[in-house]
């Protein structure tokens, strides 16, 4: 289902036509309207003019999540305070929380690529959505209230937290689609649970969940526990919000909506462009924001870009499920080792529960991995001989795909603690 068709459909030579001509206007707007943009142009002695094809593009300075930081709070708008009528904010984990600011324009774009994402997961004015992304400076709940309005579907916009409250409403209003991260859908799953609440007798029909990572395996998991068909949506305060991209009913990769943001891959080392097909560092600019646009902006989020029609009918660029961020990547004892990669092990043990920690610390000068994961009550008070199997099995599983020896416990279930947002998954205690 498209809620632009016209746009949706568009062969990529017209969708590269759109681009060049949006680009050129971008980069002449930036170097216009922000002077950090001015100044790090005429650093690099690049002029907007020199762009002139798609390739043109790397010539430009790249933008990163510093330079916004350093912009508190508002120097990075191109237009007057009195023209932007919303801000949002993301905290980050240095603290220091970057600004991005909407002109009604701005508003209007955003709420229709968040109504195109709604109804690329099935969404239509028939339907329910129980909208659990936390509203505020977040950029998940009010992004995707404006676009389930647009589409004309009952919004409960509920928020995140008070997770009985959620079931009670998920079966008293007739909730269609849930919105909320994919780790907070599995918690919602496990009160329905205690409540003795049947989610397969609800009306959840699809789920779109995005605002961190999560794992193929994590999605088989859901899909079962909430019985919906679960779709990943991705995005970034710094470039919208939720609404850069979203999987389409094929579940191949995430469309990316370019006629608003022009997308490269690059080497995260060394900052060169990289192919179609090859693994690196998403890189966008913006090609109509008005409030507070980008060029060539470093998500530091590790994907793969492909650019292959798809059996939807879209011919929009697909990005695969992002595994992580390059300041995600952990190393230890000098191998390097993903989060995801864990979860994605983890999510294959029989018994084992979707609610997990990684440890990392330094004994005796030597990194320890350890990973804490919940058992199910079954296992978990099943005899020791039965725990220590599982343990080992995760040992290997870990040592065989990524190199690296590890710490395994299994923990009596509940006890993780439970995210009503994005998850914390790491504790890194290593003092560098
Ligand atoms: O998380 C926007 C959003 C809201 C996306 C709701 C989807 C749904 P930020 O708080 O600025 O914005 O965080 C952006 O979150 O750079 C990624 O590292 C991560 N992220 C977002 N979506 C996904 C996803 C929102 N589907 C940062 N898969 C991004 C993996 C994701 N990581």
């Amino acid at each position: 289902m498209y809620w632009q068709p016209e746009i949706e459909t568009l062969p990529r030579t017209e969708i590269k036509n759109i681009q060049k001509d949006r680009l050129a206007k971008i980069l002449e707007y930036c170097y216009q309207k922000i002077p950090f943009y001015r100044e790090k142009f005429d650093e690099e002695g690049v002029k907007p003019s020199d762009f002139e094809h798609l390739e043109d593009i790397t010539k430009f300075p790249f933008t990163v999540k510093d330079d916004l930081r350093k912009a508190y709070p508002y120097k990075m708008f191109a237009v007057p305070l009195k023209e932007i009528v919303r801000v949002h904010a993301s905290s980050g984990t240095t603290g220091q929380i970057t600004v991005v600011g909407y002109t009604k324009n701005d508003i209007e774009v955003w709420s229709e690529l968040m109504a195109r994402t709604l109804v690329a997961c099935g969404v239509t004015e028939d339907d329910v959505v129980q909208n659990a992304y936390g509203y505020g400076l977040f950029t998940g709940g009010l992004g995707f209230h404006y676009g389930a309005e647009r589409v004309g579907a009952t919004v409960i916009p509920i928020s995140g937290g008070n997770t009985k409250r959620q079931v009670q409403i998920m079966k008293d209003f007739g909730t269609t689609i849930l919105t909320c991260t994919p780790s907070y859908s599995l918690y919602v799953a496990e009160v329905a649970e205690e409540e003795g609440v049947d989610l397969k007798k609800l009306n959840l029909k699809a789920g779109i969940f995005g605002a961190e990572p999560w794992s193929e395996n994590m999605r088989s998991e859901i899909e079962e526990r909430l019985n919906l068909d679960a779709r990943d949506i991705y995005g970034l305060s710094e470039v919208i919000g939720p609404g850069v991209s979203v999987e389409c009913e094929a579940k191949d990769g995430l469309h990316i909506f370019e006629d608003h943001f022009f997308v490269e891959i690059i080497d995260p080392e060394t900052g060169e462009q990289k192919p179609y097909g090859e693994r690196g560092e998403l890189v966008i600019t913006t090609l109509t924001k008005e409030g507070i646009p980008v060029v060539r902006y470093r998500t530091r989020d590790l994907t793969v870009l492909n650019p292959e029609p798809c059996s939807c009918g879209r011919h929009f660029v697909r990005m695969a499920k992002v595994t992580g961020r390059a300041d995600d990547m952990l190393i230890i004892r000098g191998v390097n080792v993903f989060p995801s990669q864990i979860e994605e092990i983890l999510m294959q043990i029989e018994g084992v529960e979707p609610h997990y920690q990684i440890l990392v610390y330094r004994e005796d000068h030597l990194d320890v991995l350890e990973v804490q994961v919940e058992v199910n009550e079954k296992i978990f008070s099943d005899e020791v001989k039965r725990l220590l199997e599982i343990e080992s099995k995760i040992k290997q599983e870990i040592q065989s795909a990524l190199g690296v020896s590890s710490k395994v416990k299994l923990v009596e279930p509940k006890t993780i603690a439970r995210s009503e947002g994005k998850a914390k998954r790491v504790i890194d205690q290593r003092v560098i």
